[in-house]
């Protein structure tokens, strides 16, 4: 058994500033004294995630933003976790160190939720690539572990994971803050009902009117591609995989920059993680302006229908905490609503209703992944 202080310590000394997760009993004292700041580092920071999956995302965005970053979760996390791990930590080789709880280990007894998962945690990990060793069971290990997990790290630009048994933390308490509710947010509804957008006019217009020094974060599927199409800049990031977790992302560069951060979601998107939402309005990001481009449909993959028809996006972030929300059908609505949304403070949401389809010949991202993380890296880094 540790302290959490002594691993939060130093995980500090080798660069660990911050953390995004979601509980298990087995990680409350080190979440507790993360959340507490228990080794009186103003820099450390926690970010409480909705899912495991977005809390990936979350610090992918922080690395990307010039952070070391830690996510932790229960081991039935992990099945939350796997997409994003797969298919945005992977292609874009950005590292992480998790820390996962091992529930359900075999021949300790636990309830049947976590057997199956208990038995296969080591394997499964691997089985994604995801080298692991156990977290360190006593204060001497903690110094080796560490730098063993940094070595790795730094050779493969990989997640890596500490497998964290039951009892292995002395306890901690957590004094509680309830964060206080903010006031609903303003509501600009610009729909003027005409003949709707494409999602490439929508682009164009979004690229005349962000500032130079904005970050752009695109949803997998057409829209990172009609991105590209239409210019590749270091200041953009095409997701090629981690369907729903531009938002997510978005929220950890915002949080880690002082630029504007401009997230460019879809509805499927959007929708797959809509809990997002409610970590972003938590949060409360100045800098960060989510715009839905809401076709309806799932465009990419052939136009099967999403449930938006009835999803009222403004409204939900508004309920969710942004400060700011705006309805548009137009190009006219949409620079309104952009302009408004930049001028901030955000978090803003902008939902542009558009009209389904692509162009004839779009391209492909020729940049690969890892250099599209590192170039929109070094562009996070300068002034
Ligand atoms: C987790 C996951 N599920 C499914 C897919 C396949 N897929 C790629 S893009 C896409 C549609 C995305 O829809 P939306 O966000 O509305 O954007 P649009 O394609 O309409 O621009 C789907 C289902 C995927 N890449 N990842």
């Amino acid at each position: 058994m540790i302290e959490a202080e002594s691993f939060l310590a130093a995980a500090r000394e080798r660069g660990f500033d911050f953390y995004s997760g979601v509980p298990c009993s087995f990680l409350t004292p080190l979440i507790n004294r993360v959340i507490g700041r228990a080794i009186g580092d103003p820099e450390i920071r926690y970010v409480g995630a909705a899912s495991e999956g977005e809390a990936v995302a979350i610090a992918a965005g922080a690395w990307l933003a010039g952070r070391a970053t830690v996510v932790m979760c229960q081991n039935s996390g992990l099945g939350n976790m796997i997409n994003p791990l797969t298919s945005l930590n992977g292609p874009f080789r950005i590292p992480t160190l998790l820390i996962v709880t091992l529930r359900g280990e075999p021949g300790r007894g636990d309830e049947p939720q976590h057997e199956l998962m208990g038995r296969i945690t080591t394997r499964l990990l691997d089985d994604i690539g995801v080298p692991s060793a156990g977290f360190p069971d006593h204060e001497e290990a903690i110094a080796p572990g560490l730098d063993a997990a940094c070595a790795t790290l730094a050779e493969t630009d990989l997640p890596y994971a500490l497998v964290l048994r039951q009892g292995g933390l002395a306890e901690a308490s957590l004094d509680p803050v309830a964060p206080a509710p903010r006031p609903l947010g303003q509501y600009r509804d610009l729909n003027e009902g005409g003949p709707r957008p494409t999602r490439i006019a929508a682009l164009r217009r979004v690229l005349d009117l962000v500032p130079d020094q904005a970050a752009l974060i695109a949803t997998t599927g057409k829209c990172g591609r009609e991105l590209f199409t239409l210019a590749d800049r270091p200041q953009h990031l095409y997701q090629v995989g981690s369907m729903g977790c531009a938002g997510a992302m978005g929220l950890g560069v915002a949080l880690n920059a002082r630029r504007p951060v401009v997230v460019l979601d879809g509805d499927g998107a959007a929708l797959m993680k809509l809990g997002a939402l409610a970590t972003i309005g938590a949060q409360g990001p100045e800098n960060l302006v989510h715009l839905v481009l809401d076709n309806g449909v799932h465009d990419s993959t052939g136009g099967q229908a999403t449930v938006s028809a009835n999803v009222d996006f403004a409204r939900v972030a508004l309920a969710c905490g942004y400060r700011r929300a705006a309805a548009c059908d137009s190009i006219e609505g949409l620079a309104r609503a952009l302009s408004e949304s930049l001028a901030g403070p955000g978090p803003a949401l902008v939902h542009l209703r558009i009209a389904p389809g692509s162009i004839a010949k779009l391209g492909r991202p020729t940049i690969s992944p890892p250099e599209v993380a590192r170039r929109f890296r070094a562009f996070l880094a300068g002034a």
